[in-house]
Order: C-alpha cells, then structure tokens, then sequence
C-alpha cells in the first residue's frame, strides 16, 4: 500500500481502500478545463455536420448550440451517430484501417496530464505513474432515439449501448493483472442516473476476479455473481472524478432521458507495470524519479496512437479478451 501523497487526505483514501471507489468533486472547472476539449469535439462534430448537411441528409445545424444538442441535430441523419470520431482510443471489435478516426485533440491530452488530476492519481498509484491505454471518450446519445438500421458506414452503433456489470481487470488482457491499474471516470457534462450515470458495487473490490461472459453490449459479469441490490448509481456533476480499483464491479445505466451522455474514462498504473492491451501505447504520465521521462508534448502522444494506428492496419482486429462464450457459467 503507497504512502498518502498530495491530492486525496487521509480519509478519502481510506475511504477507496475500504469501498472500492470514491467521487472526488470538482476537481476541475468545467468551463475553464473543458473548455479546450470541448471546442475540438465541437469542431469535429461541425465538420460531420456540413458533410450531412451537404448530402442532404439533415436540413438544419446549428453550430452556436451545446455540443450535446449539436450531437442531437447530427443523430437525425440516417444511420448510427459516428462515436468513434471522438473517441481518445483505436476500436477493439472492429478492423483498424490508416485512417480509422481516433480524436487526438491536446483538450484531451491536457486532462491526461492535468497536475490536479495526477495528484490524486499519484495518492493511489505512487510517484512514478504511466497513463494506461485503455481510455475513451463516449458520446452516448439517447436510448429512445436508437434505431434499427444502426450501422454508420458499416459500424455498429456502439453509442447506445449500455455498459454491462464488469471489472476493468476483465477487460484488459490477463497478463496485466498484477498491474495496480486505477481508473479514472469523469462525466463531462451533469449526467443524472435517467441519463445514465456510472454505478458501483461497493466493497466488492476483495474477492478478485470475477467470471465474464462475452455479450453484446461488452464483457458482462455473470448476472448470479452481483446482486442488484447491492448496486449504488452515482450521479456526478461535469468536474467531478470517479476513481476505482481495477476490481471494483460497475456498470452504466441506460440514458434514458433526451440528453447526450458523454463521458470520459482514464487508466493509470505504476510504471513499469503491463498496461493489458500491448497493441496500444501507453506514456509516463508523472515520474519523481526521472521528471524528464513524462511526455508534456501533445504531438509526441498524438504521434503514438498514429503510429499505433498504421502498424496495426490491415492486422488482424486485436484480442485483449480472455473470456469465451463456451463455458457453463454463459450458457
Ligand atoms: O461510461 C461508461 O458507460 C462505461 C465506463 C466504464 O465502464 C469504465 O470506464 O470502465
């Protein structure tokens, strides 16, 4: 167990250590943090906007309202909302192409490498910390408005669905599970349990891994494993950091209001320790040992994932997956 360091006090800690998780509230200004990010999505999503525009296929686009209405106005088009777009990571179930979309933006950088939030990291993880890349952006728009011809350019709409019970130690390759990974949830707009908010199993943390199955909507827990009543959602404001350990069992609600849902989710780890999916890059994010050897150039962290992305194209699509269907407890 590490030392309490800056960012979490004494009893924060002990509260993660004894629940599995904890919510740190705002720890950034959303305005001011955000701000950054926001614009990048924003531009990214003004650009899919004029192609649809320029198709035909939607009549109206106003680029002055909320990323989430924009993301309203763009899901009228036919076909699913293009989630991978803004996505911080290369797609797991799906083939990587030279030009697979992968959002680089430095508005998400600089959240990967925010002092305040490596502070609180570094009170869990130690002093020498990698940022893992296992991470996302998810832009999840509402349940209701999901349709059957869910394919965008042959892609699977990925956006509405809703995140199974699982632990992020499942979903990393096995030979990372000595890796002390601590994940990192934020909401990047309110989101309210209608609109899906992130929920635990508290003080599930101690009994190791727990039995997956492969599904739709991800790798589940079995659902004899859990029990419902246990479940504790968590509405967080935009700013506020949800932090658990790779054992802590969670799911997502499904957005069931009329609002876009978009969040974000980060992986650290002590370095030097096996990130659980070796096809992507990870970085030092914060080392006291060696300060030098954090990457601080946007660029440079761009330049992995392209990299990244031009090694693995045309590969076979990558497994970080140990879990089959072919096993009693999934029948
Ligand atoms: O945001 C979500 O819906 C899922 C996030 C999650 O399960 C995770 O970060 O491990």
């Amino acid at each position: 167990m590490i030392a309490n360091a800056p960012g979490l006090s004494t009893g924060q800690r002990d509260f993660f250590d004894r629940e599995g998780y904890l919510v740190v509230d705002d720890v950034f200004d959303p305005a001011r943090d955000f701000k950054l990010l926001t614009e990048e999505l924003g531009n990214i999503l003004n650009r899919i906007a004029r192609r649809l525009l320029e198709a035909g296929d939607i009549e109206h686009y106003d680029s002055e309202e909320s990323f989430g209405q924009r993301v309203l106005q763009v899901l009228r088009a036919p076909g699913a909302f293009p989630a991978q777009e803004f996505d911080i990571s290369l797609p797991q179930r799906r083939s990587i192409d030279v030009d697979t979309p992968i959002y680089l933006g430095n508005g998400a950088f600089s959240i990967l490498t925010h002092p305040i939030l490596l502070d609180l990291v570094e009170s869990i993880v130690g002093p020498e910390i990698t940022s893992s890349p296992i991470q996302h952006i998810r832009v999840k728009t509402p349940l209701s408005l999901a349709r059957n011809d869910n394919q965008w350019n042959g892609i699977p709409d990925e956006n509405t669905l809703t995140t199974s019970a699982h632990q992020d130690i499942g979903v990393q390759s096995a030979d990372a599970d000595a890796s002390e990974v601590l994940t990192v949830w934020m909401p990047l707009t309110d989101i309210s349990a209608e609109m899906g908010c992130l929920g635990v199993w508290p003080r599930h943390h101690r009994g190791g891994i727990l039995n997956h199955c492969p599904g739709n909507e991800g790798l589940a827990i079995t659902p004899q494993a859990l029990d419902e009543n246990d479940f504790l959602p968590l509405p967080m404001r935009a700013g506020s950091v949800l932090l658990m350990t790779r054992y802590t069992p969670h799911r997502a609600l499904p957005n069931l209001s009329d609002r876009v849902r978009w969040s974000m989710d980060l992986r650290y780890q002590p370095t030097g320790q096996i990130n659980g999916r070796a096809d992507f890059p990870d970085f030092v994010a914060r080392s006291a040992s060696n300060p030098e050897s954090a990457l601080a150039d946007h660029n440079a962290w761009r330049d992995l994932w392209f990299d990244a992305r031009a090694r693995l194209a045309g590969q076979p699509i990558p497994s970080f997956n140990r879990w089959s269907a072919d096993v009693p407890w999934c029948a």
